[in-house]
């Protein structure tokens, strides 16, 4: 008998909200559970594309604001092959921001609408579960101060948050908002539940496009 598929579970939400410490418990977690699991980020910085992509968010280099939302998706489309290769393994995918933060970013800059930030995602594999790691701005700053990249702002963040709001309103995404202000067990262990259900429930549906 051919192996259960694994889950494409994101992790999505604003600088700060601690996505990257919890797509690394989550992983430790499934796989301590005998659960195979392997973590991703988007951007990757590693390829060519990620490359460009990465002294752009460096304030190294200039990218026309098209171009470099293309440039994302890109990023995302070239690690496609190797996603769904693992997803039929069995592997379940843990990834940190996706094709929303694609959205959500390039959508809080002037002149852009949602709607158009989409389209280049369209047809990459669909997400089994989106978990929203929600932190309100001002509980977002006691956590000190942003970095030096590109976006790391109070004011594009708080733009930003406005981007997800809209898109969390899509019925054919299974969003879960979790409270990120609780302590790092508390995030984890709703996010564990979220995950083993999604788990469960992507072992006998066919994975989906966006
Ligand atoms: P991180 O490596 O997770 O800190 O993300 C890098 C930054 O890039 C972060 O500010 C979010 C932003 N970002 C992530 N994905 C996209 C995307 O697809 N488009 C745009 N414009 N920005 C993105």
């Amino acid at each position: 008998m051919a192996c259960k598929r694994g889950a494409l579970i994101v992790l999505e939400g604003v600088d700060k909200a601690g996505k990257t410490t919890q797509c690394k418990k989550l992983v430790q977690a499934l796989q301590q559970s005998g659960r195979p699991a392997e973590m991703m980020r988007f951007p990757d910085r590693t390829t060519t594309i990620g490359q460009l992509i990465s002294a752009y968010l460096e304030k190294k280099s200039e990218l026309e604001d098209h171009t470099v939302h293309l440039l994302f998706s890109a990023n995302r489309w070239e690690m496609v092959p190797s996603m769904k290769k693992k997803l039929d393994q069995g592997i379940t995918l843990v990834v940190d921001r996706y094709a929303f933060s694609g959205a959500a970013f390039t959508s809080a800059k002037p002149g852009f609408c949602l709607d158009w930030c989409m389209k280049p995602d369209v047809g990459l594999p669909k997400p089994d579960l989106v978990m929203f790691l929600q932190l309100s701005p001002s509980e977002a700053a006691l956590r000190g101060q942003f970095g030096e990249e590109r976006y790391e702002t109070s004011v594009f963040q708080r733009a930003v948050q406005q981007k997800f709001e809209q898109l969390m309103k899509d019925p054919s995404v299974n969003w879960q908002v979790i409270d990120a202000s609780q302590n790092i067990e508390g995030v984890h262990n709703s996010i564990m539940d979220h995950s083993l259900n999604a788990i469960n429930t992507a072992q006998d549906q066919l994975l989906g496009e966006l």
